[in-house]
């Protein structure tokens, strides 16, 4: 009984000090304040720890994979996205994966412009063709990262294109040792920068089944 009658009164002075005929009292908004800080910090940490989690798990689960002993291009109509679209609505990501060189991807004039496309399943990643646009432009492709991961939140450096190229040509990167992942991705390391990208080909090892 004590106890209760403790509580019920700490309650009412807790509802004297918090409340008032104008409603929040600067007591309730500093706790609220400091509720709203505590909640997102402890959001970002665990979004942190997930995403740790979520690679160790990627990282055991590949390990032991076996592969096929024949190269095959992987990419074509497969599944991709770019940082943006030129004016908003021009020359989606898909146009780099569409198997015509006359076609390309184009982003807009921005700071590290990124592609990349989702295989569908895990492959041995040994090489990616990048072809440049054909009728202009192919030097803004350079300083590029080319980065392959079983998730987006788990990619590792495949290899670095320096470039830059030339318009209308296509060259080979190749990984230093064949790397197991779904995404394949494309950055360039640049302000006021630009991703165009006539076709892209990603040679792989399939599972074994
Ligand atoms: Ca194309």
């Amino acid at each position: 009984m004590y106890l209760l009658c403790l509580l019920f009164g700490l309650s009412s002075a807790y509802q004297i000090i918090v409340s008032d005929k104008d409603g929040e009292t600067d007591l309730c908004k500093s706790v609220s304040n400091v509720v709203k800080n505590l909640e997102q910090k402890m959001t970002t940490q665990l979004e942190q720890i997930l995403t740790l989690l979520q690679q160790r798990k990627d990282n055991e689960c590949i390990k032991d994979l076996k592969f096929v002993e024949t190269l095959q291009e992987v990419a074509e109509g497969k599944s991709v996205k770019q940082s943006s679209l030129y004016q908003g609505k021009y020359y989606p990501a898909e146009l780099a994966v569409d198997g015509n060189t006359g076609t390309f991807s184009h982003t807009k004039t921005e700071e590290n412009p990124y592609w990349w496309v989702d295989l569908g399943k895990l492959y041995k990643v040994k090489q990616i063709v990048v072809y440049s646009r054909t009728n202009c432009c192919g030097s803004y492709l350079k300083n590029m990262d080319v980065t392959v991961g079983p998730s987006l939140d788990n990619m590792s450096l495949c290899t670095h294109y320096k470039g830059p190229a030339s318009t209308g040509e296509h060259f080979n990167l190749d990984c230093k040792a064949a790397m197991v992942g779904r995404y394949v991705k494309l950055s360039i390391n640049r302000k006021n920068s630009i991703m165009q990208l006539a076709e892209l080909k990603v040679f792989a090892y399939r599972q074994k089944i």
